[in-house]
């Protein structure tokens, strides 16, 4: 049995107008399906960020992989080091990753996976050497956002939407919108933990809601804060010692692995990553340093998911604890983050999605429930997921209808705000 096909669909999915420290996002975001099929017609999928750069780089991929085996993955691997090469600074400023290669082999590593468990009729968990828990812990990820539900609607909204249909679309601009954000997010998802996209308003602001958080959440609801390392290092350390107390982990508080140090070394609160350690080449840096004490990994830009799990071992080795980073996402990628998180021996924190603020869904079984935040482990044989060609259909016209070939946060802020520019430290 060979790869006999491989078909990478863009597809752009409703997204409403949140903010982030690089602006804002598009009424869409951007996500690609890659489809294999072997030779036996057993097909596997995966889902990535999506990217017309990436695209192509999966497109110089497929010569490549047609005529392998899929359970060769080191093979097919070595295979795929030739579409070309990129470094850890290749991930760029922003807050989400921007290398293509990291992004190909997970791809391909995924939708392999899926296609070896249907083959041996185990689910992907199973490959990653077995489930260590039944249910996998997410955390409420709150966003500052604008009114609005994106897509169609843009900035305008369904007045015929109750419950999380219509707090996603509410304007959250102040610590009282985002407490009224987490609360229904809590009664939909039941979330146990809560983190905050911060980055956006001066840190005052913003550590005003993280006290506000803490009032209407109690201790027993761990608080995480993110400002996607636009504060300096004075700020982070004193607003930081502010949150003493307050704050299960602080996320990328400044940018780099020094500055991470020094915020690390002068505050007693855990450091967490998902931009200053993003590679295994980073690792040495990070261990030299100190530059965090989370990893938040990534199986869409850390290679796949036997390389998370390979980083999980490094971080048990070196004292990290590791748990994991999102985007905008379906349920594919949710679906491998499920199975990977299931897999890992430890998993001290609840994991990162954006799930919630998605409505569309692109597999036949509707959208993943959350039960107490959590998701249950998938039992069918690989991902557990099947496409739903419709939707497929329907949102790969959205993507043709929307434009859109990469995500520019800055270019939508500036719709919002003229003039409005990213700057990589701002306070
Ligand atoms: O979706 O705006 C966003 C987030 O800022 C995302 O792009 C980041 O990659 O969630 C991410 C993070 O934790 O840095
Ligand atoms: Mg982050």
């Amino acid at each position: 049995m060979t790869i006999k096909e491989m078909i990478i669909t863009p597809i752009a999915i409703v997204d409403p107008p949140l903010l982030n420290a690089a602006g804002l996002h598009a009424p869409y975001a951007l996500r690609t399906i890659v489809e294999l099929i072997t030779t036996d017609n057993i097909s596997g999928v995966s889902e990535i960020p999506g990217n017309i750069e990436i695209d192509a780089a999966l497109a110089s991929a497929r010569e490549l992989l047609i005529g392998k085996d899929p359970f060769q993955l080191n093979a097919i691997r070595h295979t795929l080091e030739n579409v070309g090469t990129e470094t850890a600074a290749q991930r760029g400023d922003a807050p989400w990753d921007q290398r293509k290669l990291v992004h190909v082999f997970s791809a391909i590593e995924v939708a392999c996976m899926d296609i070896i468990g249907k083959v041996l009729g185990l689910p992907v968990v199973d490959l990653l050497g077995g489930r260590m828990r039944d249910r996998v812990p997410f955390s409420a990820y709150l966003f500052y956002k604008y009114a609005g539900a994106g897509g169609k609607l843009g900035f305008g909204v369904d007045p015929a939407a109750g419950g999380w249909a219509a707090a996603r679309q509410a304007e959250a601009l102040d610590p009282a919108g985002i407490v009224d954000q987490a609360r229904a997010m809590y009664t939909e998802f039941g979330f146990q933990s809560i983190k905050l996209k911060g980055g956006v308003f001066e840190p005052r602001a913003e550590v005003d809601a993280i006290i506000a958080l803490r009032e209407a959440f109690g201790p027993g609801t761990p608080l995480r804060i993110d400002p996607n390392a636009v504060w300096t290092v004075e700020t982070a350390i004193r607003y930081g010692k502010e949150m003493e107390g307050l704050l299960e982990y602080l996320e990328d508080p400044v940018r780099g692995q020094e500055n991470m140090a020094k915020v690390r070394k002068a505050v007693n609160i855990p450091l967490a990553t998902n931009m200053c350690t993003t590679a295994f080449e980073d690792i040495p840096g990070s261990i030299s340093l100190g530059s965090e004490d989370i990893i938040l990994s990534d199986h869409h830009f850390w290679g796949g998911l036997r390389t998370s799990m390979e980083l999980s071992r490094i971080c048990a080795t070196f004292g990290r604890g590791l748990s994991m980073h999102s985007n905008s996402h379906l349920g594919i990628s949710l679906a491998a983050m499920v199975h990977l998180g299931a897999a890992l021996p430890r998993l001290p924190y609840a994991l990162d999605t954006h799930y919630p603020w998605q409505s569309d869904e692109v597999i036949t079984r509707g959208r993943f429930k959350f039960e107490e935040g959590a998701v249950m482990v998938p039992r069918e044989p690989g991902l557990g997921v099947e496409l739903d060609r419709e939707s497929l259909a329907r949102l790969h016209q959205n993507y043709l209808d929307c434009g859109l070939t990469r995500r520019d946060d800055a270019v939508e802020m500036q719709k919002v705000v003229p003039g409005w520019t990213f700057e990589a430290v701002r306070w």
